[in-house]
């Protein structure tokens, strides 16, 4: 079993994927470390499971078998290069645990070394947390782990950073506590003795992540204030610290997702924070999805707080499906948002429209083709439905008109566009009627 297993990585699966927020919809993703390698963003999550039955497993906790790699470059189309490794590939990892957790990958003289944590084989009854690295030519893989976990790390929720110097260091956590050891130039043993983290001055939980922005060192972690993580950091003047608490990234879920865990990169000149929610299982959030919105910092280098959106980052394509149910903003009545079938989350959402006036936006869609000519709607309604799509406030520019005589079954309705300017817009979907309908995406083409 373990051989046929072992060659799955090595088969390239390209999965095209449109995206707002959750970034991945086919697949419950968290715990996601996003790096920018040769100018495209690449994203290294963990893979969440529902427990298979059978096996000894709780249900009520993380199951987590494998992990696969995306990457995107307009960061709203992510390709799903498939499975990069798995419990079975690890020697020295007990694959009847399924406790591959957080991951992160780093670049040095062009290979790839990609760390992991898992339980390790044959120490029972008293399990201990170890941190392998696995390595490769390229960031999709495949990748060869290494036969033994690094000597003398302990712990969860691997961070590799490598300073402006060239020295790179490693960041784990270990219960309550975040340990630190440099790295040597191979990427594979520790250079130094591992030490704690201290002046984090707010508990550390887990899930830390270093960044260097101008000389300033950003140490950033989940710390639990109440029930469950918020999102904080701290700032130091070199890699090792000491660290001062500077505030909060982005606060707790508001589905009370109990973890949060993050990376933080520049792309494209827009720094960006990549996170998880849980918005496919919001009644079981280990089973959760990463996301992406963009941060900001102020003149004096504190980060500005994150609010979580929908909408997410980057231009959406026009002939794509536009899923406005991801919206930027809606009007204060008469729309709701839900999922398209409740018992299968990963169809994702739509949006019911229920009274003439009501709107909502959909920030930045890329209308640079001139031959766009129709607009296509994936409509549902029991009514005569009518609705009109508007450019850039819900009184801008009117692009199309619909009047659709919609049955009580998904359809696809088509309806010629207007002129419009070329360029990026943000779309305005207005009801006209006051009949009930729903939409689940809208494409140009
Ligand atoms: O995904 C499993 C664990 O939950 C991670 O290792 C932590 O950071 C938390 O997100």
């Amino acid at each position: 079993m373990k051989n046929i297993l072992c060659i799955v990585p090595l088969m390239l699966i390209s999965v095209f994927i449109s995206g707002q927020n959750p970034l991945i919809m086919d697949q419950f993703t968290a715990d996601p470390s996003a790096r920018v390698f040769n100018g495209r963003v690449y994203v290294y999550p963990s893979h969440d499971i529902v427990a298979p039955e059978g096996k000894g497993l709780r249900e009520d906790w993380f199951c987590m078998e494998d992990y696969h790699v995306y990457s995107s470059e307009n960061l709203t189309e992510w390709i799903d290069h498939g499975m990069i490794l798995s419990q079975y590939d690890v020697d020295w990892v007990d694959s009847t645990t399924y406790s591959m957790w957080a991951p992160d990958c780093i670049e040095r003289n062009g290979k790839y070394y990609f760390y992991f944590p898992s339980i390790e084989r044959n120490h029972e009854p008293r399990r201990r947390n170890r941190i392998g690295v696995a390595v490769s030519d390229s960031p999709t893989g495949p990748f060869s782990p290494e036969s033994k976990p690094i000597e003398g790390v302990y712990g969860i929720d691997p961070n590799p950073f490598i300073d402006s110097d060239g020295q790179a260091y490693l960041y784990w956590g270990a219960g309550e506590f975040l340990y630190m050891a440099k790295l040597k130039e191979n990427m594979l043993e520790l250079a130094t003795e591992p030490e704690k983290v201290v002046h984090l001055q707010k508990e550390f939980k887990e899930g830390a992540y270093m960044f260097e922005r101008n000389g300033i060192y950003y140490f950033t972690y989940p710390y639990v204030p109440e029930t469950t993580e918020r999102l904080v950091y701290a700032t130091g003047d070199n890699p090792m610290g000491p660290f001062e608490y500077r505030g909060v990234i982005m606060k707790e879920s508001p589905n009370a997702c109990w973890t949060n865990h993050h990376s933080i990169i520049e792309y494209n000149n827009q720094w960006l924070l990549f996170y998880h929610h849980n918005d496919l299982s919001p009644h079981f959030d280990k089973n959760r999805s990463i996301k992406a919105d963009s941060l900001f910092f102020n003149p004096d280098g504190t980060i500005q707080e994150v609010f979580p959106t929908w909408r997410g980052v980057g231009i959406s394509n026009a002939e794509n499906k536009v899923q406005i149910d991801r919206y930027t903003a809606i009007s204060e009545s008469g729309i709701s948002v839900d999922f398209v079938d409740s018992l299968d989350t990963h169809r994702g959402w739509k949006v019911a429209f229920e009274q003439s006036g009501a709107w909502l936006s959909y920030n930045q869609v890329d209308f640079s083709n001139p031959n766009l000519e129709m607009l296509e709607t994936k409509l549902k309604g029991n009514a005569e439905a009518s609705f009109e799509i508007r450019l850039n406030s819900p009184e801008g520019e009117i692009l199309a008109s619909v009047h659709s005589n919609s049955s009580n079954e998904w359809e696809i309705h088509e309806n010629p566009l207007n002129e419009y300017p070329e360029g990026t817009h943000n779309l305005f979907v207005v009801s006209t009627c006051n009949k009930q309908f729903e939409i689940d995406w809208v494409r140009f083409k």
